[in-house]
């Protein structure tokens, strides 16, 4: 796939290096977004679990060790993550399930054609090369719902704190698939913030059966000077791995559905303890 033909201005390279993100307007067509829209909701009736499978989901001990076998056994696959809320005490759904997710997550741009047709575009990998990935690999893929009315707030956090290289390289690449506003739970980020040393490593622990916390600096990330990043339908925004970001609940009617891709370099050491692995699966780039 050629990507010699330049998408970003030399200006927008700078912000990109000064403020840790871009936002791209109209990156995506209004189509492309409509129909990664429908397939989401497609895999999302295809893959969920059946009200058997989902008592994973409860709150006991057992159950929580299957809910983390669950998610840290995703990476080479697509599965299905619900709203906190989601279920009842028996692990029964208390809504329909594709109005109960949270996500989806996260190889859908390896083991879907419609999502691995909007991963891989030269105009993408133009962006990646631009910002800074020499041999760009898709490492996961989210389809992120923020539901009206019980879509959960995201924390702020830096992608690099879960998606660890050495050295650092994870890039975000996130999109408006609905229009996303204050209102209904867009993202927020911190301008310049990158350049704030990461504060915490979450890895695998010992046995890897759930993931644990290196903390390096207790403080928070400073909350003044957030800013909302509200993006039209087909918005690109680009995240450098070490920028404090994060969204809000959704309390509106309003869906707030977003589509992220995070790519590493393969030229970076990926950590045995990383949460995510693919033994089943190997990391392209964009071609
Ligand atoms: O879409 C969201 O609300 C959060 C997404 C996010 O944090 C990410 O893509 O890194």
């Amino acid at each position: 796939m050629s990507t010699t033909t330049d998408v970003l201005s030399a200006t927008q390279v700078g912000q990109f290096r000064e403020q840790g993100f871009l936002v791209l307007p109209n990156f995506a067509t209004p189509e492309s977004c409509l129909e990664l829209r429908a397939r989401a909701m497609k895999l999302a009736e295809d893959n969920v679990p059946s009200p058997a499978e989902a008592t994973i989901f409860t709150a006991d001990s057992e159950a929580r060790h299957a809910a983390d076998r669950y998610f840290l056994e995703s990476g080479d696959k697509i599965r299905c993550f619900f709203e906190k809320d989601a279920f009842d005490s028996k692990g029964v759904l208390k809504a329909d399930a594709h109005l109960s997710l949270n996500k989806l997550g996260h190889a859908m741009h390896d083991l879907d054609p419609v999502f691995g047709e909007f991963s891989r575009t030269p105009k993408l990998a133009a962006v990646a090369r631009q910002v800074g990935l020499a041999d760009p690999k898709l490492l996961q893929s989210m389809y992120i719902f923020k539901q009206a009315r019980i879509g959960g707030e995201v924390n702020c956090h830096t992608d690099h704190t879960f998606l660890w290289t050495e050295p650092q390289t994870v890039i975000g690449f996130w999109f408006a698939i609905d229009d996303a506003t204050t209102e209904n739970g867009c993202m927020w980020a911190l301008p310049g913030g990158h350049r704030i040393p990461v504060k915490s490593r979450s890895r695998l622990n010992d046995d890897r059966s759930a993931t644990v916390t290196d903390v390096f600096d207790p403080t928070p990330y400073p909350t003044d000077g957030l800013v909302p990043l509200e993006a039209p339908r087909g918005t690109l925004v680009v995240l450098h791995g070490t920028l404090p970001h994060l969204s809000g609940p959704n309390t509106s009617d309003k869906p707030r559905h977003a589509y992220t891709i995070h790519a590493i370099d393969g030229t970076a050491k990926y950590p045995a303890d990383n949460w995510l692995q693919r033994p089943h699966l190997a990391m392209r780039g964009f071609n």
